[in-house]
C-alpha cells in the first residue's frame, strides 16, 4: 500500500479551511486558481442580468482549491459567491473556517463599499481572525490603508495587504499574513487562559 493520492491525510496533518470573500468581480477566483496545486472546482455560470458587461461569469456557488504547506498542514481555499442572491451560502461555507481573506478590488469604490456589508455578515457569523486584501493595488499607500480601516472600521491588529490576484508570490504573501493574524489569535487566548 505504498502508493497515494497526494492529499489524503495518512500522516495524520491538519487540513484546515480558509474562506475567500469579497464583493463581486474582485477577483475571488481568479486568487484561488492562481495558489491551487489542484484544478479549482468552480461552479461558474453565465451572468444573465446588467451586471453582464463586467465579466461574462460569475461563481454562483462556491470555488474550491488546495495548497499543502506541507506533510503537517492543508489548507483548504473556499471562494464564496460575491451577489446578495447567494448569501445563504456564505454560512455554509464559513463553517469550521481557521480565518477569512476579505478581498477588495483597489480600483473601485463600489466594491470597498459592497465590502462593508459582506464583512459585517462574516464578523457576525464567526470570530475568526481575518486579513483584508486589496486586489490590483501597487503596494498600500498610508492614505489608502487608512480610507480602507475608515471604511470597514477595522481593529488595528487586522492587517490590510496588497494583493496581485495572478501572481503566485503575492497570494502566497496573503495566505502568510492571514496565518500570522491566527497564530496571534491563538497566542493571545493562551495568553488570557493563562492569567
Ligand atoms: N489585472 C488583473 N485582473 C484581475 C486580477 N484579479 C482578477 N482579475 C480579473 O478580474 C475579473 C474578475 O475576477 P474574478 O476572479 O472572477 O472575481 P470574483 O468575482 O471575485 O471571483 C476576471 O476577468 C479576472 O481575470 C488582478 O489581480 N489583476
Ligand atoms: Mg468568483
Amino acid at each position: 500500500m505504498s502508493t497515494r493520492t497526494p492529499g489524503r491525510r495518512k500522516h495524520g496533518g491538519t487540513a484546515v479551511k480558509i474562506v475567500v470573500t469579497g464583493p463581486f468581480s474582485a477577483g475571488k477566483t481568479t486568487l484561488i486558481r492562481t495558489i491551487s496545486e489542484i484544478t479549482v472546482l468552480s461552479t461558474e455560470k453565465d451572468i444573465t442580468d446588467s451586471t453582464r458587461s463586467r465579466k461574462a461569469e460569475t461563481t454562483v456557488a462556491m470555488d474550491f482549491g488546495r495548497i499543502t504547506i506541507d506533510r503537517d498542514l492543508v489548507l483548504y481555499l473556499f471562494g464564496t459567491p460575491g451577489q446578495d442572491r447567494f448569501d445563504f451560502m456564505w454560512e455554509i461555507l464559513g463553517e469550521g473556517m481557521l480565518g477569512y481573506i476579505l478581498l477588495v478590488d483597489a480600483e473601485r469604490q463600489d466594491s470597498l463599499d459592497e465590502a462593508v456589508g459582506i464583512l459585517a455578515a462574516f464578523r457576525k457569523m464567526a470570530r475568526v481572525p481575518f486579513v483584508v486584501a486589496l486586489n490590483r493595488s501597487e503596494g498600500v499607500s498610508p492614505d489608502e490603508e487608512t480610507r480602507v480601516r475608515d471604511a470597514l472600521a477595522l481593529d488595528e491588529d487586522v492587517a490590510v495587504v496588497p494583493c496581485d490576484a495572478t501572481d503566485r508570490e503575492s497570494v502566497k504573501a496573503v495566505l502568510l499574513a492571514l496565518l500570522y493574524s491566527v497564530v496571534d489569535s491563538l497566542d493571545a487566548t493562551a495568553e488570557a487562559a493563562s492569567v
